[in-house]
């Protein structure tokens, strides 16, 4: 692929394409994440997150939050929220921590 040079907040998007179909393809249908599927992402991409928790029962329960139409499977859009949702929680992380660090210095 010839890309141009991309931009940052552009490179992330299609990062974030890659990972979903580089996890959805494994098997059955290649758009979605199925549980297993979704677990396999949790533990390879967000495995900080996961060991954040010691809830083994998470993967399901997050699976369960993001299923909107109830067709058992995670696919981009319902992903999308589930991103969405952790740059929030990561946002509110980051500026906890920039505000702690201007008040020690
Ligand atoms: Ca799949
Ligand atoms: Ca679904």
């Amino acid at each position: 692929m010839t890309a141009k040079m991309s931009s940052t907040l552009q490179g992330a998007m299609e990062d974030l394409i890659k990972v979903f179909y580089r996890y959805s393809g494994n098997e059955g249908d290649k758009y979605k994440l199925n549980k297993k599927e979704l677990k396999k992402m949790f533990q390879e991409e967000l495995s900080e997150f996961l060991n954040g928790s010691n809830d083994p029962g998470m993967v399901e329960k997050i699976m369960t939050g993001l299923d909107d139409n109830k067709d058992g499977e995670v696919d981009f859009q319902e992903f999308v929220v589930l991103v969405a949702a952790l740059t929030v929680a990561c946002n509110e992380f980051f500026v906890d921590c920039l505000k702690e660090n201007k008040g020690s210095s």
